[in-house]
């Protein structure tokens, strides 16, 4: 049985686990529910780059950072039908729209639908992230054919406060009840190493796993420390030091262990982490990650390291959707 009544005791002891013990377990579970050996990919555009009203303190794209990032406007649907076509030629099965709004307007909500239309064409999964919805602009993209809405957590209840202020905890889970309610299945995760403490890593893959159902896809982004953010600031300042990489990789364990049949994304951050840690990982659960050399505005691995990286571990890409329910209990 998927379980969505997990006590904060319970998460902590898994990460108190001796860390072979931990990897080992989340790796029997990974078997039962995923095929070995297997990633899903996914490729990432950003279609409105910058400019954006809200205070997210790790986020090259906020207004209130000092980035330097010029802010664009929301990409013709011709272009974006382009980068499509360009990631399912190199093997993407997932095209991941994002847009640094607080929420997307209503004038935009077209355009965006037929951008949707056009990638489901092709053939390939589409997710979309733009921030809040309402029920009726969740009802309005499913209908247009998105699979997938990612809209992050972030972190624990506890700590949020401490990185954003101009969006609730609260407004978040509302958004995450929208998307659910409209159909589409659930992307969401949040970083780690935002100055964050074990217990808070704690309370964030509680709250993610006893959401109403657990997300089909769960991100774990490692920061991006970008300067002019203050996040990014913070670590070059020192207090805040760059997420150790076996608490990291605990992180991924615990997330397959209490969310079994979901894809565990190992997602930002992955260009500074050695090919080692990347390999835990993918042996603490990961199954999936985001391919090509940019995220929304920071660097990726690309596709040379990540072919490099395949061929050396003997890991395969996903050739179809892995269904969002795998496997009966
Ligand atoms: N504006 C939309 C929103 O926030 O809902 C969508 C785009 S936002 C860039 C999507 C997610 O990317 C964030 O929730 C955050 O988890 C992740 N992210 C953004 N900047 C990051 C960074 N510097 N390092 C790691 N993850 C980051
Ligand atoms: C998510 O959790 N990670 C992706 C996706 N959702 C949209 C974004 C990572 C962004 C990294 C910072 C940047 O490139 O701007
Ligand atoms: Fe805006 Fe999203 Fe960046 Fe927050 S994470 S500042 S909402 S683009």
């Amino acid at each position: 049985m998927t379980r969505s009544d997990w006590k904060r005791d319970d998460v902590r002891a898994l990460f108190d686990m001796p860390f072979l013990d931990l990897v080992f377990e989340a790796q029997r579970i990974h078997r039962h529910r995923h095929r070995a050996n297997e990633v899903q990919l996914s490729t990432l555009l950003s279609i409105k780059t910058g400019g954006c009203p809200e205070d997210c303190g790790y986020c090259s794209q906020s207004a209130h950072a000092k980035t330097g990032l010029k802010a664009e406007k929301l990409m013709d649907v011709d272009a974006v039908l382009e980068a499509a076509a360009e990631a399912k030629a190199n093997g993407s099965g997932r095209f991941c729209m994002g847009a640094a709004w607080r929420e997307p307007k209503e004038r935009d909500m077209d355009a965006l639908c037929t951008m949707v239309a056009g990638v489901k064409a092709m053939g390939i999964e589409t997710c979309m992230t733009l921030g809040m919805l309402t029920p009726d602009q969740a009802e309005r993209l499913a209908a247009g054919g998105l699979d997938y809405y990612n809209h992050n957590l972030d972190t624990s209840p506890e700590h949020y406060g401490a990185v954003i202020t101009t969006r609730t905890y609260q407004e978040r889970l509302d958004t995450l009840e929208h998307v659910r309610a409209a159909g589409m299945a659930v992307c969401c995760g949040g970083i780690i190493g935002m100055g964050e403490s074990r217990e808070d890593r704690v309370g964030f893959l509680h709250a993610l796993a006893t959401l109403p159902a657990h997300p089909e896809s769960v991100p774990i982004n490692a920061l991006v420390p970008v300067k002019g953010t203050v996040l990014g600031d913070m670590l070059a300042d020192t207090p805040l030091a760059k997420i150790d990489d076996i608490e990291f990789v605990r992180t991924v364990a615990v997330a397959r262990i209490l969310m079994p049949h979901s894809m565990v994304r190992l997602s930002a951050g992955r260009e500074s982490m050695s090919e080692a840690t990347q390999a835990l990982c993918f042996l603490a659960g990961a199954n999936s990650i985001f391919t090509g050399d940019k995220l929304l505005t920071t660097g990726n691995a690309g596709a040379g390291a990540d072919a490099a990286l395949f061929d050396k571990l003997g890991l395969r890409a996903m050739e179809a959707a892995e269904p969002a329910r795998v496997a009966a209990e």
